[in-house]
């Protein structure tokens, strides 16, 4: 059968047929476990306007960080995760400055103001951290990449960090950006309740990425031409949500998507990568969602038969009326736009500004950005600003308000596939790619 496995809808719909034909393994999840996890995912509803549901209601979309943001106390507080030397504390290890993050339990995102006047990449010092548990203290002399599986020829095969550097290398420019990122705009903007991490805009980020090609990496392990899947999994500790252990930080790439562009990184904007972005090496998956990019990268197992993991059936799929009861898998990230404000900021009156900010996309560079300064009326373009065609687009826009008073701001993109920005993104209940447009609201004094 001739499929495209880069394209994920394709690939799941053949997984799926597999899945039911009792063909795929979901290493240790039984079949019932997750149709049951899936139904109550697409079961959970919430109506419009009501007041955020409890995770504990909705175990299949559970997330410590948006459930109990009091679980991880140490994140909120600088000073107490900042001097870990030896064992971390908090479940971030790089200090959370309030002027740079917004803080939720074991996931800080990037206030947008603090990208104001920073190059095209995002500083690691600034970088959105989101960890299902707590970044791992990891020796890079001991460390090893562990490939195994029915898709090798020769058997397992280990790497040191030693054997990784020696390959050839290849840089990457990419962004890496939650699923969930403007998932509290469902609610806010729309009146929706949804599960997860109440993100604003700034769960995403661009980086210089070096390392080595995953195919590299492959080829030398001697990977099987009918090898199909590749499950990439992370060293930190097993995830337990909902009283279930759903094990280590997992999730399934097809092998045409694993052998076309995948990097395993272990510098970042030129450094070794730190702690919490997955040192000593992760996974970066060009234009696709976050959870795709493990971090702390321990075993990847290679496999001539399908394989699942709960990040890829209970979550990280569209659930809610109007998708497929078994959810609809998700690749790709959307197009958004953010100005580079504090939410909520204040601009003096009486002269012209430049607002700055970018807009991104998973499907490719932006091709056009149109900004709004009265409620949507009325939309002017934006000019692009710095470098062209990369993982986002930089761009400008001059605006003297024309009285004191309350506005909201509103920028949209559209990519090179022709994808834009609608004004209301449809509901899915685990909250994830929300592209409608943003309305940011600054006063003028
Ligand atoms: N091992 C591991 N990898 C992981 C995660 C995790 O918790 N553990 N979180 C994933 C998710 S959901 C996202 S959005 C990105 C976040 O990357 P960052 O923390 O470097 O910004 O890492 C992904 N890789
Ligand atoms: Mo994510």
């Amino acid at each position: 059968m001739s499929i495209d496995r880069t394209d994920e809808h394709e690939y799941d719909a053949l997984r799926m047929r597999q899945w039911l034909a009792g063909e795929a393994d979901a290493r240790g999840l039984s079949r019932r476990h997750l149709l049951r996890l899936g139904t109550a995912a697409a079961a959970a509803v919430p109506l419009a306007g009501v007041a955020a549901t409890p995770a504990a209601a909705n175990p299949a979309a559970g997330n410590p960080g948006a459930a109990n943001p009091a679980a991880a106390p140490a994140a909120a507080d600088p000073a107490a995760v900042a001097g870990a030397a030896a064992e971390p504390t908090g479940p971030i290890r790089k200090p959370l400055p309030p002027e740079l993050f917004y803080t939720y339990g074991t996931n800080a995102e990037t206030r947008w103001e603090a990208m104001a006047g920073q190059g095209y990449y995002t500083p690691a010092d600034r970088f959105f951290v989101r960890n299902h548990t707590r970044t791992p203290a990891i020796d890079p002399a001991t460390w090893r990449l562990q490939l195994f599986g029915s898709g090798l020829r020769h058997g397992p095969v280990e790497l040191s960090l030693q054997d990784l550097r020696r390959l050839p290398s290849d840089t990457y420019d990419a962004a890496i950006e939650c699923t969930g990122n403007g998932r509290s705009f469902f609610t806010s903007q729309q009146g929706q309740t949804v599960s997860g991490t109440a993100w604003k805009l700034g769960a995403v980020g661009v980086a210089r990425w070096r390392g080595v090609r995953l195919s590299t990496v492959l080829r030398r392990a001697g990977i099987r031409p009918d090898a199909v899947d590749v499950l990439p999994e992370g060293l930190d500790d097993e995830w337990v949500t909902g009283g279930v252990n759903l094990g280590r930080v997992r999730r399934p790439l097809p092998v045409a998507k694993a052998m076309r562009d995948v990097l395993l990184a272990y510098e970042m904007n030129g450094e070794p990568l730190p702690p919490d972005h997955g040192f000593p090496v992760r996974v970066v998956v060009p234009g696709w969602i976050g959870i795709a990019a493990i971090k702390w990268l321990g075993r990847i197992e290679v496999s001539t038969g399908p394989l699942f993991s709960p990040w890829n059936t209970q979550f990280y799929r569209l659930f809610g009326p109007g998708y497929p009861a078994d959810g609809e898998l998700l690749s790709r990230q959307v197009v958004k736009s953010a100005f580079e404000l504090p939410w909520q900021g204040t601009l003096t009156g009486g002269r012209t500004h430049v607002l700055h900010g970018r807009s991104w996309s998973g499907n490719g560079p932006i091709r056009r950005v149109e900004v709004s300064t009265d409620g949507g009326a009325s939309w002017h373009p934006a000019t692009p600003t710095g470098r062209r065609g990369g993982p986002w687009q930089q761009w400008s826009y001059r605006w003297r308000p024309p009285a004191p008073g309350a506005y909201t701001l509103r920028a949209r993109a559209v990519d090179a596939t022709g994808a834009g920005q609608p004004d209301v993104t449809p509901f899915n209940t685990l909250g994830y790619l929300f592209d409608a447009v943003v309305a940011h609201p600054v006063t003028v004094a």
